[in-house]
């Protein structure tokens, strides 16, 4: 099964949780607070106590490539991807962004739609037009919401088995784990269920079991 833990609150102290799921996770997402809080040094800090999996800046970039660079550059030697919004266009923004990237050997992930209730006001109506930007630019990957997996399917549908699928809204969004993966993604990304828990392992272990019986289920055709 496929689990990226999401990293957000800037006041915890991450490094055992890290280490503590280090061998039964895929990989780790450092979102904007705990970036901005605890510096960009504290990703290295983390990277040191799990030196495998894919390691995500989530920086949600969205600005002139000139500027997503220079944004980027701060924390890229720390991490193997960076996550940039996509209906910032291609032209002198994403475009810049992934050569930049591809220069250093890194991967380009870009929000296709989000998980949010929200994200029907504006971001479902945009998407035709962001996934246009996405085919053309074809980034490693895209974000897409497990709180709606009928976008994930249609984008799949679109984009075809090229693109790597993250999907974020299982467990405090609303989201049953294993339903994005049923619907396309290749991985869930799951923050509060699992930081939040007593047990952070166990709580992830419980994920990925819940992961499998669903896949298991829709399979099935259930
Ligand atoms: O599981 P949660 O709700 O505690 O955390 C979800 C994480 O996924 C959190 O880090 C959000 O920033 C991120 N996320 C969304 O929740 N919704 C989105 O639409 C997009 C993201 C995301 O990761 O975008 C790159």
């Amino acid at each position: 099964m496929s689990l990226i833990v999401a990293l957000d609150s800037p006041d915890r102290e991450f490094g055992s949780l890290v280490e503590d799921l280090c061998d039964i996770v895929d990989g780790f997402k450092l979102g904007l607070p705990l970036l901005m809080g605890r510096g960009v040094d504290y990703a290295a800090r983390l990277r040191s106590r799990c030196n495998r999996g894919l390691w995500i800046a989530d920086l949600k970039l969205a600005d002139i490539g000139h500027v997503m660079k220079l944004t980027t550059s701060l924390v890229v030697e720390h991490v193997d991807a960076v996550i940039a919004h996509g209906f910032v266009g291609i032209q002198g923004a994403l475009g810049e962004l992934k050569e930049f990237l591809n220069s250093l050997g890194k991967k380009l992930v870009v929000v296709a739609s989000m998980s949010h209730p929200g994200a029907r006001e504006v971001y479902d109506k945009a998407l035709p037009l962001i996934l246009n930007v996405i085919g053309e630019l074809e980034p490693w990957g895209i974000v897409a919401p497990a709180t709606r997996p009928q976008v994930i399917t249609s984008i799949r549908e679109r984009l075809g088995d090229s693109v790597t699928i993250l999907s974020p809204g299982v467990g405090a969004q609303g989201a049953e784990p294993g339903a994005a993966i049923c619907a396309g993604a290749d991985y869930e990304i799951v923050g509060r269920l699992i930081t939040s828990s007593n047990d952070p392992r166990a709580a992830a272990l419980a994920v990925k079991d819940a992961q499998k019986q669903r896949l298991q289920a829709c399979k099935r055709g259930a």
